[in-house]
């Protein structure tokens, strides 16, 4: 159920659409077409892919499911179907041109628009119109390709096509203690009200967790570096079999996009190479490199729900919060969001974003590995379908919570789920480490 009135909706769907699309511009427009149709890693599509898949679902969802419309152009649904090739094969697809995947992906947004115009977003309505949910959605989804073409951008080589300015500095870092203390009692997990959640988000439950201590802030580049210099990638104690399994493999000794210069650690950050920056959350590491970190400093990552309670839970109401600083949407004083900065911010930045346990910089910045398997909450039901969410449950996919700097309001609040293979280290994930009390 959702208290907000139709209109309001109406212009926030309007609002996300426009905003997604201005995005998807920037990252597809600051490359060449060469570029475009280039398959710049085997871990990801080419820009060109990503471009025409947001349009043909956006033509399945608002065109097709919503608008009852014939299909635009059903002989491509295939090759933009996610399931249907693997990201290493899709440059070899008879894809759509830049020009005319630009094309494609107008046509079907100027439909989109004139349709939601009209679409009856009320209570009673249809499911998927119900509070615009299909709109936010859809807005939802290409902001997640966003970050997954931005992903593209910092694996890509040669000269730099995107520069932001730098995220604020922190106010007084010292003035935080290192860990918050999180007492011990239920709390509501998920939600059954936010009106654009996805299925796995729902529906709120309640949850017993224990006390326990979590990091202020996520772990930083300085902390972890001394995990390396202690021999950390060289000693089996540390990992997770696999984690150690993968670590000789690819003889790994740093996060991704690192590499040591003359006794210095320096990093590549879309097409500039920089010193690594000692205060600021590590980003690009694996699942098994932030269990590992955590081992060796004799702690562990937080469960989904310690992380969540963490962030929503407010100890004077009893009730949940969509995000740590209260019910309010986030602002740039409160969340380094919407790839407005191309990096972190530094520890103890965004004071205004703390939640009411103390903890700073869960939203936005980088995501944060959890210790927790993906898996349903009690009553999940999968909407609107089962390749969103339900068919990665289990545990070969682990949850990351908070959001990255890399992903945009719209898609960030304090009950979303992202999840991933616990191996992935091209996505901007960092992660915080807690302890029993
Ligand atoms: C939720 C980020 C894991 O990118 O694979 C995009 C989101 N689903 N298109 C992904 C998604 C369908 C998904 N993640
Ligand atoms: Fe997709």
């Amino acid at each position: 159920a959702s208290d907000i009135d139709p209109e309001t909706l109406r212009r926030r769907a309007l609002d996300a659409l426009l905003t997604a699309r201005d995005r998807t511009a920037l990252l597809t427009d600051s490359v060449d077409d060469g570029e475009l149709t280039a398959q710049h890693s085997p871990l990801m599509s080419p820009l060109v892919w990503d471009l025409a898949h947001i349009g043909n679902q956006e033509e399945q969802w608002l065109l097709r499911a919503v608008g009852g419309r014939e299909a635009l152009r059903p002989e491509i649904d295939g090759l933009y179907n996610a399931f249907e090739h693997s990201r290493a094969s899709r440059p070899s697809l008879p894809l759509l041109a830049p020009a005319e995947a630009r094309t494609y992906a107008s046509d079907v947004r100027g439909r989109a628009l004139d349709l939601l115009e009209g679409a009856p977003l009320h209570e009673g309505g249809r499911p998927l119109e119900r509070a615009g949910f299909a709109f936010g959605m859809i807005a939802q989804h290409e902001q997640q390709h966003d970050e997954t073409m931005l992903i593209t951008h910092q694996l890509r080589t040669g000269p730099v096509a995107l520069t932001a300015p730098a995220p604020p500095a922190p106010v007084d870092a010292g003035a935080f203690p290192d860990e918050v203390l999180v007492p011990e009692g239920p709390f509501t997990m998920g939600t059954s009200a936010e009106p654009w959640a996805l299925d796995n988000e729902r529906p709120a439950h309640r949850r017993e967790v224990a006390a326990f201590h979590l990091d202020t802030s996520p772990v930083t580049c300085g902390a972890y570096l001394r995990f390396i210099e202690d021999g950390g990638y060289g000693d089996a104690r540390w990992w997770a079999p696999e984690g150690w399994a993968m670590v000789r493999e690819h003889d790994l000794e740093a996060p991704l996009f690192w590499r040591r210069d003359a006794g210095q650690w320096l990093r590549r950050r879309f097409g500039v190479t920089e010193p690594v920056p000692d205060d600021e959350p590590v980003l690009h590491v694996s699942w098994y490199e932030a269990d590992a970190y955590a081992r060796w400093a004799g702690r562990r990552l937080p469960t989904e729900s310690e992380w969540e309670k963490a962030a929503r839970h407010d100890p004077v109401s009893g009730r949940s919060r969509r995000y740590p600083w209260g019910d309010e949407d986030p602002t740039p004083e409160r969340a380094n969001l919407g790839q407005r900065h191309l990096r972190p911010a530094r520890s103890g930045a965004y004071p205004q974003g703390r939640s009411p346990s103390g903890a700073g910089q869960l939203i936005g910045d980088v995501w944060e590995w959890t210790a927790s398997d993906f898996l349903p909450y009690p009553g999940f039901v999968a909407f609107p379908y089962r390749e969103y969410s339900e068919v990665f449950f289990g545990p070969g996919h682990k949850v990351l919570r908070g959001g990255s700097f890399a992903v945009d309001q719209v898609a960030c609040r304090g009950t979303f789920r992202n999840w991933d293979l616990p191996v992935r280290r091209q996505i901007f994930a960092g992660f915080r480490t807690a302890r029993d009390a």
